[in-house]
């Protein structure tokens, strides 16, 4: 009897493109490549079975660098794509993956019912506080005094977006924060996002360079959250609330139920075809 052949395991190496990205020399998104990279390698993923799907900005750019499936959506509506296509291909790996700009602002509706709705995607925002594609505006987590920007020359004035106390209430049930200057230990978070049943967010803060040069401080005030990882949401709102937005580590995981269309679906296509649904 002959053995059958084994599937090769892939180093990270082997999920990158041949795309050399266009990112500003030291922008925390080439980070996050290595850990998205890093982390699929980790899984042992074949690279068939792996979809990387973005909106707009810099660091939507981030799957064309890899070499799974991907699909550069459009601005604020990489959620939508991304639930489309894991309701209706179950046995996909779906990442999503975007910035604070196309996450937070016009794809922020889209954000609470993906939170909501616990369909099995991990969520990686490498937020930076600014839209850094369109030259330095300011974003819904850019600080309420920074007034970098000619358009906010004295600041937005209006306090930021908290993004993990926001997804926490509209039901999210892995909750994360990395620092793209650690690459492993954000490889580590994304590893267990994946695996993680359900809709898993995790805010990676990933330093522009460019319009938000202050961000490269984050590599002496980012530190380890002082917690461990709690299934309690109450205790997860006050410790997020409390927290300054610098801690990072697995700060929640819920036990909601992930939605599985095969069980939700009420009418059939043959219904909707005789009209029988209105
Ligand atoms: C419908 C639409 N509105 C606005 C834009 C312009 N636009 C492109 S990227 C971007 C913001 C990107 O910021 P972010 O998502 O934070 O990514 P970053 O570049 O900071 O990584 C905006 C407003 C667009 N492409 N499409
Ligand atoms: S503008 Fe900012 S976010 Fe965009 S590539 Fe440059 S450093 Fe990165
Ligand atoms: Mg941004």
């Amino acid at each position: 009897m002959t053995a059958l052949a084994q599937t090769p395991a892939l180093t990270a190496a082997a999920y990158k493109s041949d795309y050399r990205p266009v990112w500003c020399p030291g922008c925390g998104h080439y980070s996050v490549l290595s850990s998205l990279t890093k982390a699929l390698a980790e899984l042992g993923l074949q690279r068939e079975n792996v979809a990387v799907i973005s909106g707009i900005g810099c660091s939507s750019r981030i799957p064309a660098y890899t070499s799974v499936y991907g699909f550069h959506s459009v601005h604020g509506r990489a959620l939508p794509v991304a639930t489309g296509l894991k309701v209706a291909r179950p046995d996909l790996t779906v990442v999503v993956a975007g910035g604070d700009g196309d996450g937070y602002s016009i794809g922020g509706n889209h954000f609470l019912h993906a939170c909501r709705r616990n369909v099995d995607l991990t969520y990686l925002v490498m937020d930076n506080q600014v839209y850094g594609m369109t030259k330095g505006q300011a974003s819904p987590t850019t600080p309420a005094d920074w007034d970098r920007s000619k358009l906010t020359p004295h600041g937005t004035g209006v306090s930021p977006f908290h993004p993990l106390a926001v997804a926490l209430a509209a039901g999210a049930n892995f909750i994360a924060r990395c620092y793209a200057g650690d690459p492993n230990g954000t490889a580590r978070v994304i590893t267990e996002a994946v695996r993680h049943p359900g809709f898993s967010m995790v805010q990676i803060l990933s330093q522009c360079v460019t319009y938000q040069p202050s961000q490269k401080e984050w590599k002496t005030t980012v530190r380890k959250a002082d917690v461990t990882t709690t299934r309690d949401a109450v205790r997860a709102a006050r410790w997020l609330m409390a927290d300054d937005g610098l801690s990072t580590g697995v700060l929640y995981i819920g036990h909601r139920p992930i939605y599985r269309p095969e069980l939700q679906a009420s009418c059939s296509v043959d219904d909707l075809e005789s009209g029988f649904v209105v």
